[in-house]
């Protein structure tokens, strides 16, 4: 459609796919009018869920400096983010970026001192449970004060079984990230320090200590505690029980049907992410698209926030693997970011 915006999506695996059947199918207002993947093949296939002309490129270099598109939508790997996000940054071109920002914390600051030097925000990173409609209610609660102060948040965090060759620090970097991003969002606080506890294992598992529990502080005192469990077999969960002064607040029940027949009672487990986050990231997709149709920037979680969430990670892999309590250090926050 005329004025749609052209979107390049830049790896098609998983992530990739499901949006851009996202964009081409419910989201308004875009076009997914291009396709980068080393691997040829896979482009195609992906290309194809688009319907309409894709073009496919496998290096994401040449799509960013063909002035074909309008935003990028970034799904690779992690460890791939860095270099096209410094070469977006050059060229002035938007990015919603999947978490992580980057692999590691020094090169997401990188990012943040390279979009603080620019006019106007560019990235926008995938934090999706901020779009999440139980989440936004809970928050209300942190932000009105009607329960008064928080005081601790439970967190349960499992899943049906792990992407092939997960590891115990990718139980921090690719699941537990999603609660360190929404402790932040919820209580608008930094988190301060974090440790990790290991105990009995799942035979399930031969390569995990699964589950784990991770320990939060926030700047205010805020305990967190987290239960990610990637092997729990039954289903998808991720459930939050947040307590205040006056009041506690849960959320992230399975809110299907509740049905008896045939001698039995009850309802449907949530399989995976993608069902029980879908509106989230129709809702997430939608509003990055606005913004940008309209000329504004991005209002989504920044860079720093992709930032802070990668220095939590590494201070919660280096408590996963010595035992010990971490302090999580950000520097200083510009004032873009509200420094
Ligand atoms: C996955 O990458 C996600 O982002 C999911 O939300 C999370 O539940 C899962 O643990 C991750 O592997």
């Amino acid at each position: 459609m005329a004025n749609n915006l052209r979107i390049a999506v830049i790896g098609t695996g998983r992530m990739g796919t499901d949006h851009i059947k996202r964009l081409t199918q419910r989201i308004a207002g875009a076009d997914v009018t291009g396709v980068v993947d080393v691997d040829a093949e896979r482009a195609q296939t992906a290309a194809a869920l688009a319907g309409g002309h894709v073009r496919i490129w496998t290096d994401p270099a040449a799509a960013l400096a063909s002035g074909e598109y309008d935003a990028f939508v970034l799904t690779t790997a992690g460890v791939l983010h860095y270099d096209v996000l410094v070469d977006a940054l050059a060229r002035h071109l938007p990015v919603f970026c999947e978490k992580p920002l980057t692999a590691d914390a020094a090169t997401a600051r990188e990012i943040v001192d390279a979009e603080a030097q620019l006019d106007a925000r560019l990235i926008q990173v995938g934090f999706m449970r901020r779009y999440d409609a139980g989440y936004q209610r809970l928050r209300g609660y942190f932000a009105d004060g009607s329960l008064g102060a928080p005081l601790m948040l439970h967190c349960r965090h499992r899943n049906p079984e792990p992407p092939p060759n997960f590891t115990d620090a990718l139980m921090i970097y690719d699941s537990v990230v999603h609660e360190m991003d929404a402790v932040r969002y919820f209580t608008g606080e930094e988190i301060t320090e974090i440790a990790v506890r290991k105990g009995r294992a799942s035979a399930v598992s031969a390569t995990l200590s699964d589950p784990q529990q991770v320990l939060m502080r926030t700047q205010s005192g805020v305990l967190v505690d987290v239960e990610i469990f990637v092997n729990a077999q039954f289903g998808y969960q991720v459930h939050t029980e947040a307590v205040f002064e006056q009041g506690i607040v849960d959320i992230g029940n399975d809110d299907g049907p509740y049905v008896r027949t045939g001698g039995r009672w009850g309802g449907a487990v949530t399989p995976g992410f993608e069902e029980r986050f879908a509106a989230a990231f129709d809702t997430e997709f939608q509003g990055w698209v606005n913004r940008l149709r309209d000329g504004l920037a991005p209002n989504g979680p920044s860079v720093w926030d992709g930032y802070a969430a990668a220095a939590c990670c590494e201070a919660g892999v280096q408590a996963q693997t010595d035992g010990s309590s971490v302090r999580v250090e950000l520097g200083d926050k510009p004032g873009r970011y509200g420094g």
